[in-house]
């Protein structure tokens, strides 16, 4: 899978070069492209933004670095001439759709997702228009609290689309079991000691019975996910 970042903090995204993601893009499994959108600025004091058409606080993202920076990425790896087949646009937006595993699980298997990590107030509702005739456009949020641009919400993202991206988990096993998956919270986990500051592990885990430990298991998600997240749950 490729994917493109275009920020005006490139050094945001450095983790991405240690832990999970940083072995599959050494393994080839992810190629992932930081570009800095002030090399696409046309003035000399390299500007990207400006003031808000009928006024307002703050600044807006300009729009043409943007349209600069989007044609150069699409224009490498793409010949067709129809947004259809073009690449996924992401711009992480408090506007946006909220994401979801569901959304991360459709998208581990684009061949390119361009994320576009506005600053300010936001990017010029233009640049959407325009990505939209080179590539497929959606905007996403990460959830209903502030952020101060989209750089977080697009590396939670990557996070989330590229570990499902297959190779890139060793185990894909590990996969299916997590929270989100089977719409319910994850049981608790234990590991050794048995006994730890005078704490204990449940004794069913303990018991080898595996058709009880599954039980416990089942009964234990599903009281989690009705105490702390009744909205996963059918009426
Ligand atoms: C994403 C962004 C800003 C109003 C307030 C703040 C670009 N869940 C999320 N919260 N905030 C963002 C987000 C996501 N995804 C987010 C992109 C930008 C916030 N800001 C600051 C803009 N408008 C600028």
């Amino acid at each position: 899978m490729r994917i493109d970042v275009v920020t005006i903090f490139p050094a945001f995204f450095d983790v991405l070069e240690v832990s999970l993601l940083g072995r599959a893009r050494g393994a080839g499994l992810l190629d992932i492209r930081v570009h800095d959108l002030r090399e696409h600025a046309t003035d000399r004091h390299r500007t990207v933004d400006d003031t808000p058409y009928g006024g307002g606080a703050g600044m807006v993202m300009k729009p043409e670095p943007w349209a600069l920076a989007l044609d150069e990425i699409a224009a490498a790896g793409h010949d067709a001439e129809d947004a259809a087949s073009g690449p996924l646009f992401l711009f992480p937006s408090p506007a946006g759709e909220r994401f979801t595993q569901s959304l991360a699980r459709e998208w581990s298997h684009e061949p390119h997702i361009v994320f576009g990590c506005g600053r300010y107030e936001g990017i010029d509702e233009r640049v959407f228009s325009y990505a939209a005739t080179i590539g497929r456009v959606r905007l996403v949020s990460l959830g209903d609290y502030v952020l101060n641009g989209g750089e977080v919400a697009a590396m939670a993202m990557i996070e989330a689309v590229g570990r499902l991206v297959p190779g890139v988990v060793g185990n894909p096993e590990s996969l299916v079991e997590e929270s989100h998956e089977d719409g319910l919270l994850e049981y608790p986990s234990y590991t050794k000691p048995a006994s730890w500051r005078g704490y204990e592990v449940p004794d069913v885990l303990l018991s080898g019975h595996h058709g009880r430990v599954a039980q416990w298991r089942r009964d234990q998600q599903v009281e989690r996910t009705r105490t702390r997240r009744p909205d996963l749950l059918p009426e």
